[in-house]
């Protein structure tokens, strides 16, 4: 695909650095660089050559001013990252200079214009440079928050999972080339012996598909982490459990009910999965408005979190506020937490017979005793165990997900037809649905809205 604009972006973030990069991508990117860049001796260049590093300087042509030196180089269509001729200017970091030289760019530039946000990746999937995952793939390599999730994005972008999907294609582009060979001839049918032998390579297909299937989970939660919450009415010990996460007294904890008014978010890790652990005001009834407002978020959270931790103070008997909140946690993934087990309980587990045991945890957040064991239950609850590294998610987006479920669908409906004696046409329709699902994984059958959306989640600049 060619496109008829050049674009340009500052592709590192905007501030104070050691270096600023912009890049131009497009037909015209080198006599822009032509025209703005200069020798270490103010010369003007005659040509670029490919992929070599210049020092130089880069100056405003219509003032001929100096506006910085630096590095750049030219890459030639289709050797550089967008597959398009590409100048990427390496300056000085900071935020006037920079800006200076894109100004430049875009004023002298002919047809050039500011990129979208992810153009330049864009452009490196439409002109067939990577796949679509692989183009997602760096989008969660920029995101990683921990060093699984990151593992995940490589082996996406170095193309495992592109590989995947291409032999899982190349399966079934062989099963339909034998259904449709028998289209030509319908009166002879599929002979026994090949049909039992397309049961099998479908067979094999399905599993496949469904592993990448079962393990999308995993890969989700490792790409977008969990949210914990943490609830209870005032008092209970829902700030120091947060602090006792953190190891450090991030939230105020005093003995006045009623501390903590907003929602306190710290960013965690568990076995290598990214945790947003939420804190949030004690639920009670109150006449303060601040409160209320308190209140009302922390509710809020509860219906968005992935586990819920319900603390209770075990040195109180259950009050009636426990037991409202109590109420607001049916059907959903929580533990009970009975906290200050260094004092005379009042609570015993057995009070709550509609949770298993092995989700109510006792424990004292004063002497930390218990909070092993409440970690290990939080990681067996939301099933974040180790990954072993041959066995990683190849697959991790929700649009993933949704692709692969329609192609299982249609590969078993076209099992179950081709059991079943269903005429060849029918049976090439459900493998060619099946082929499309697959397809818009990798980007080779998608829509202008998935590309759209999956690009506008980009940075300007990548
Ligand atoms: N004895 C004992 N006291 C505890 C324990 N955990 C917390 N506390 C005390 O209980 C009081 C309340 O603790 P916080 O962590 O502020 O409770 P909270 O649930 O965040 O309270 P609000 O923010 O008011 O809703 C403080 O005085 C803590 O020191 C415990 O395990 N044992
Ligand atoms: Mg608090």
């Amino acid at each position: 695909m060619i496109f008829q604009d050049t674009i340009a972006a500052i592709s590192t973030p905007i501030g104070e650095g050691g270096i600023s990069i912009i890049r131009i991508s497009g037909g015209q990117a080198k006599t822009i660089g032509l025209l703005i860049l200069r020798t270490a001796k103010g010369l003007p260049f005659k040509d670029f050559t490919d992929h070599r590093l210049y020092y130089g300087k880069v100056i405003d042509p219509q003032k001929g001013q100096l506006i910085d030196e630096a590095l750049f180089f030219y890459s030639r269509a289709p050797h550089s990252f967008t597959a398009e001729d590409t100048i990427e200017i390496q300056a000085h970091g900071g935020m006037v200079g920079i800006s200076e030289i894109l100004a430049v760019i875009l004023q002298n530039g002919n047809g050039v214009r500011l990129a979208e946000p992810g153009e330049f990746t864009k452009r490196a999937y439409l002109n067939g440079r990577i796949d679509l995952v692989q183009a997602e793939s760096i989008i969660d390599l920029i995101r990683a928050k921990t060093e699984k999730a990151h593992q995940i994005a490589l082996s996406q972008l170095t193309g495992e999972a592109t590989k995947e999907i291409n032999t899982i294609e190349d399966q079934l582009y062989r099963v339909l080339i034998a259904i449709e060979a028998v289209l030509d001839f319908p009166e002879e049918g599929i002979p026994e012996m090949h049909r039992d032998h397309i049961l099998d390579q479908t067979a094999a297909i399905t599993r496949q598909l469904e592993y990448l299937l079962q393990k999308i989970d995993e890969g989700r939660k490792i790409r977008e982490g969990l949210m914990i919450v943490i609830v209870g009415r005032p008092n209970v010990g829902k700030s120091s459990l947060l602090n006792t996460f953190l190891q450090e007294e991030r939230a105020i904890v005093t003995e006045i009910p009623g501390t903590t008014r907003d929602i306190i978010e710290a960013q965690i890790q568990i076995q290598g999965i990214p945790v947003r652990l939420v804190d949030t005001a004690g639920i009670r009834r109150t006449e303060n408005p601040i409160e209320q407002i308190g209140i009302q978020k922390a509710e809020q959270y509860l219906g968005e979190a992935d586990l819920i931790l319900f603390i209770l103070d075990g040195g109180e008997p259950l009050t009636d506020e426990d037991r409202a909140i109590l109420g607001k946690l049916q059907e959903r993934p929580a533990l009970i937490v009975i906290n200050k087990a260094d004092l005379p309980q009042q609570i015993q587990p057995e009070q709550f017979s509609e949770f298993e045991p092995r989700n109510i945890i006792t424990l004292s957040l004063q002497t930390k005793q218990g909070f092993d064991q409440l970690l290990q239950r939080i990681i067996e609850r939301v099933g974040i165990g180790e990954i072993a590294v041959d066995d990683r998610p190849l697959l991790s987006r929700i649009r993933h997900k949704h692709a692969l479920e329609r192609g299982l669908a249609a590969l078993k409906s076209f099992t179950a037809g081709l059991a079943a004696g269903t005429s060849e046409d029918l049976l090439a329709v459900d493998l060619r649905c099946c082929l499309e699902a697959i397809g818009e994984i990798s980007g080779k059958k998608v829509s202008d809205e998935v590309i759209h959306g999956i690009f506008a989640q980009f940075c300007i600049g990548k």
